[in-house]
């Protein structure tokens, strides 16, 4: 039995139920505990999915979200939240409402747009909501390179765009944009791929900072964003700067892929 620690800081998530636990608010919690942190959670939609595939989901109201997330605020002072799939307009309004309200700090917002077996997770007004309610309010924005191409309405084929993404991005207002690299294909991106590395790029202020990884050969990728977010939430809470929050949590996936259960018969969840 563990004992009780008052030392451990709250981390809220306000994401959606992945019922085969890889992804969503089920992966956010076991990592929030994973670093050590005290685990809170508000739902935002209901998906049907295995590992090989999101076959539906049923959303929450703004109402629900409303009559969740004041009365966990109310009750605790929360050290950091993080977002995930928000799929409507009217629970981003909510959401980012009770955000600037609350004055919450350490606010890790992935733009959850689409699950990695490309099923759409929002639609394009929920997109908007996003981009004008919410980044104003983010500490760090955690695109991967297909969301960041959703969001920002290019094409992204070289590092140079990369960048050109990420300040698109910024200039909406979020406070830093982490811009994963571990989507980029070695067939899109030859040249920076060449030593087969995940990179990821953190873009805050003028300042550009590298994450790098080996690059993993894998199909074991279910839920690695929300992971990564998650591990970055906990460590904001614990009190660590966005850049070691950022490099803590990269070696935390990586290890969590390198040694993932493989189960299930699609993209295995990783090791959380
Ligand atoms: O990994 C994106 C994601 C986030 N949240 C939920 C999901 C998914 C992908 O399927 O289902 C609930």
């Amino acid at each position: 039995m563990k004992t009780s620690t008052s030392k451990q800081p709250i981390c809220l998530t306000i994401a959606g139920l992945d019922p085969s636990g890889g992804a969503g608010i089920v992966a956010d919690i076991k990592t929030f505990s994973r670093f050590g942190c005290f685990a809170a959670a508000a739902i935002s939609s209901v998906t049907f999915q295995n590992t090989t595939g999101v076959f539906g989901a049923e959303h929450q109201t703004a109402e629900s979200v409303r009559k969740q997330v004041p009365r966990v605020l109310d009750d605790y002072d929360v050290a950091a939240v993080k977002t995930g799939m928000l799929p409507t307009r009217e629970i981003i309004e909510t959401v980012a409402d009770v955000i600037a309200e609350r004055k919450l700090k350490n606010v890790v917002v992935d733009p959850v747009v689409r699950s990695t077996s490309g099923y759409d997770l929002i639609d394009d007004a929920a997109l908007t909501a996003l981009i004008e309610r919410l980044f104003p309010l983010a500490t760090v924005v955690t695109p991967n390179l297909q969301e960041a191409e959703r969001i920002a309405r290019c094409s992204i084929q070289s590092p140079e765009s990369i960048g050109h993404a990420a300040m698109l991005i910024r200039d909406r207002g979020a406070a830093a944009v982490l811009m994963k690299g571990g989507h980029m294909t070695n067939a899109e991106c030859r040249m920076q791929n060449a030593e087969l590395k995940a990179r990821d790029f953190l873009f805050c202020g003028s300042e550009v900072s590298v994450f790098e990884a080996e690059f993993i050969e894998t199909t074991a990728t279910h839920g690695t964003g929300c992971i990564l977010a998650a591990a970055i939430t906990a460590n904001l809470a614990l009190g660590k700067s966005l850049n070691e929050a950022v490099s803590i949590a990269k070696a935390f996936v990586h290890e969590a892929i390198r040694t993932a259960p493989m189960i299930g018969h699609g993209n295995s969840p990783i090791n959380i």
